[in-house]
């Protein structure tokens, strides 16, 4: 008797457990209508900044060189970016073609890049800066018109209360104090949302680093009640959960797993973003020259509107606030090529046609955009399953008519005497 009231009442607290992490969510008109927009933006900027960037060696400098927690503080001293601006900031962003921003208002470091009030190891308090690029991150951007999005780390290497390193025991950390780290994350989300002007969304990162319970019922409950508009996402690489308004895939096209950390992120229904790196590190590298052409960053992009992913490209600005000129230069010419070609990308959608050898195809209404980012050895490309009646073929940027031939199975567009763009040949097709 004992025992079976023993499994009721361990029942019971799973299934309580379960619901607290599950709660249902229901997003509001605003939070829909906000989803649709992020989905037009197509194209982001990431940005990873913070204390790590001094040493140029990436944003994982304290755990991958071992560096003591009150050793790394002291970096906080010596940070003064005196070269930071945010509207240089902007303006990388708006001359690439990139339509919101992403940064990084708190990594694994735990160092807060804004004026907080509930640590005082954030940039305002702990450096001789004593400014907030957070907030002229946000002002900036809302004059300008580009949507702003908070990375925001749930692992924490510092803070006695997170215990990094501690075993987890029943889903709570054995050492720590785990509801004041939740309660502080949450005060410091409120900050966030509350204070600075235009916030568009959290990204929550950190989250796959211990298997606890998150309180994301609570935490994402508390986002939504302050602004139901709010995007929530969360780079745990799994499925979305409740209460989550986009998913969010890492260096990997959404449906590919060539990196290992999507294995288990099977495609749910929210809107999608796949973020990669310009270089192959998020924060300044100083050694890392392994830079991206400009061929493959309009291929990535090309490739995520096909999969109806946004894509937010990430560059690290140096420790004095700047931009290396090897990004601005690659960037530039991207944003020329975006000014001419981005009506087929922004405002679009995709996957309603697979991808082909030869490319993806986008839509907006009743015009299909097949992009060729592999002229085929054949004279022409094939597209399956048009269902709408075409009417016409041309190119994107030119008016004369190409020839096309549409069966039940799909569309032959005739590609030879084609003027071949050199990194994306946009054929338009307008249906009925
Ligand atoms: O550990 C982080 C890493 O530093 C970086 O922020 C990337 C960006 O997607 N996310 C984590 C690794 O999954």
């Amino acid at each position: 008797m004992m025992i079976k009231k023993l499994l009721v009442i361990g029942m019971l607290l799973c299934t309580i457990k379960a619901n607290a992490q599950t709660a249902a969510y229901t997003p509001t008109a605003d939070n829909l209508a906000a989803r649709q927009n992020f989905e037009d933006l197509k194209f982001g900027l990431f940005i990873h900044w913070g204390i790590y960037s001094e040493l140029g060696a990436g944003e994982w400098v304290m755990n991958e060189k071992n560096i003591p927690y009150n050793s790394y503080k002291r970096l906080a001293d010596f940070f003064n970016p005196q070269g930071f601006s945010a509207h240089d900031w902007v303006q990388f962003a708006k001359k690439a073609g990139m339509k919101y921003i992403t940064v990084t208002a708190r990594h694994h470091d735990g160092f807060s890049m804004f004026g907080t009030k509930v640590s005082p190891y954030n940039i305002v308090d702990a450096t001789p800066y004593h400014k907030d690029p957070m907030m002229e991150l946000a002002q900036e951007c809302e004059k300008e018109g580009i949507e702003l999005h908070f990375y925001y780390s749930l692992l924490d290497w510092g803070r006695a209360d997170y215990a990094y390193g501690s075993p987890i025991v029943n889903g709570l950390p054995a050492k720590g104090d785990w509801d004041s780290y939740i309660g502080f994350m949450k005060a410091q989300l409120t900050e966030l949302i509350t204070k600075y002007p235009g916030v568009k969304g959290i990204w929550f990162d950190g989250g796959w680093e211990r298997d606890v319970n998150w309180h994301y019922d609570e935490i994402y409950g508390l986002i939504h009640k302050l602004n139901p508009a709010i995007l929530v996402g969360n780079n745990h690489h799994l499925a979305p959960k409740e209460g989550e308004d986009f998913q969010m895939f890492e260096k990997d096209l959404p449906g590919n797993n060539t990196t290992g950390f999507s294995g288990k992120s099977e495609i749910g229904k929210l809107p999608l973003e796949t973020c990669e790196t310009i270089n192959n590190s998020w924060g300044f590298n100083i050694t890392d020259r392994s830079f991206k052409s400009v061929s493959q960053i309009i291929h990535y992009l090309v490739n995520a509107a096909g999969r109806n992913a946004n894509f937010l490209l990430n560059i690290g600005p140096m420790p004095n606030g700047k931009i290396q000129p090897e990004f601005t230069d690659t960037m530039a010419v991207v944003g020329t090529w975006m000014q001419k070609n981005g009506a087929s990308i922004y405002g679009t959608r995709g996957n309603a046609i697979a991808p082909q050898s030869w490319g993806v195809v986008t839509y907006k209404n009743k015009t299909m955009y097949a992009h060729i980012t592999a002229m085929p050895q054949l004279p022409y490309i094939f597209i399956p399953k048009v269902k709408a009646k075409v009417l016409k073929v041309t190119l994107f940027t030119g008016s004369e008519n190409l020839k096309f031939k549409q069966q039940p199975e799909g569309v032959f567009v005739y590609t030879n005497g084609i003027k071949a763009d050199a990194y994306d040949t946009i054929i338009q097709l307008t249906t009925n």
